[in-house]
């Protein structure tokens, strides 16, 4: 009885040890950042990123190269509307990377916006533009890392990730709320260092984020003022309305699925809910140490991500909603097929 006690105690310890941050091998800052006149030859992506819903496998070596760059396209959320999206890696959202706590990034970015957009008319080409990024995994001195880089130029720095989560990454250049809803954000997810804990069937990522868009011509181009007043006209999982309607994602019932979930905003909060079933465990921010249980839904602001986790109990769809149903209806929801 004595040692089952004991046993008990020493296992509660060793977890709260384990969820409590290590501040020794905490590595503050980096060398300088570079910004070099000349842009990258090399136009793809690279380092341990995936496009959402796909979660990226990390990288075995203490140093990861990741390099993406922005770009300015047409860039298409339904059916019919269409708009000019300033991006990361060619995509809203930007792609998603995935480290382990103690990676160090050795990342570069070229600002392209200067290139041509090569899918609209030249006459509706988008001005080119400065443009920057802001990892909240990082802890650097953001006005040498995230700073502004002009358009051919290319930055170059490197960060080592010290906490485990999910967290977000977008341009943080003035007027920061135009560039996030023309699209330049996205989620780096940080994985303790022996991985997150527990076997689960299924892994995706959501990226929730809000459009605000008015009509130009044939297309569609971003609206400060609409945001300004917090009123999308379009919020979205992984950037496009309701297209887990349209191809849900492909589920076993009775297997456990876990949910890398962002919200990036840019201005109004989520509450993350699974039709049918209740949501077993939760990080919140994506670290093991802020575990909740049993929920029915999870509220995120902006800039919040949790990891959740659950079964589909039986076969059948499952619908997935921003449960502030207005955002529901302005396209974020999205559904499981259970089989
Ligand atoms: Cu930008």
């Amino acid at each position: 009885m004595r040692n089952e006690i004991l046993g008990a105690l020493f296992l509660f310890a060793g977890c709260t040890q384990n969820n409590k941050p290590d501040n020794s091998k905490m590595v503050y800052g980096s060398p300088k950042a570079t910004v070099s006149s000349q842009a990258n030859g090399d136009t793809a992506n690279m380092g341990p990123l995936a496009f959402a819903p796909e979660v990226p496998k990390t990288q075995d070596a203490d140093t990861v190269d990741v390099k993406f760059d922005v770009t300015h396209h047409l860039f298409q959320i339904s059916k019919t509307v269409s708009y000019t999206a300033w991006m990361f890696g060619h995509s809203v959202p930007g792609p998603i990377l995935k480290l382990r706590v103690g990676q160090t990034v050795r990342f570069s970015m070229t600002n392209r916006s200067n290139d041509t957009m090569t899918n609209m008319p030249l006459s509706m080409n988008m001005m080119p533009m400065p443009h920057s990024i802001d990892f909240h995994a990082a802890m650097v001195n953001p006005a040498d890392k995230y700073r502004t880089v002009e358009p051919g130029e290319t930055i170059h720095f490197t960060w080592t990730a010290n906490y485990p989560g999910v967290f977000m990454y977008h341009c943080g250049t003035p007027m920061v709320l135009m560039h996030m809803i023309y699209g330049m954000i996205g989620m780096a997810i940080v994985e303790p260092k022996n991985g997150y804990p527990g076997k689960v069937d299924h892994e995706f990522a959501l990226v929730q984020n809000e459009y605000y868009l008015k009509k130009q011509g044939e297309i569609y181009i971003p609206d400060t003022s609409s945001a300004r007043i917090k009123q999308p006209s379009f919020v979205t999982f992984n950037g496009k309305v309701g297209q887990y309607i349209l191809k849900p994602l492909k589920v076993k019932a009775g297997e456990r699925i876990r949910l890398y979930v962002l919200n990036a905003g840019p201005n109004n909060a989520t509450n993350f809910h699974v039709i049918g079933t209740i949501l077993d465990r939760v990080w919140l921010d994506g670290n093991p140490g802020n575990e909740l249980v049993g929920m029915q839904s999870v509220y995120l602001g902006p800039a919040s991500g949790a990891i959740i986790e659950f079964v589909l109990p039986e076969k059948g769809r499952y619908t997935f909603v921003d449960h502030s149903f207005a955002d529901a209806e302005m396209g974020a929801i999205g559904s499981f097929d259970a089989q």
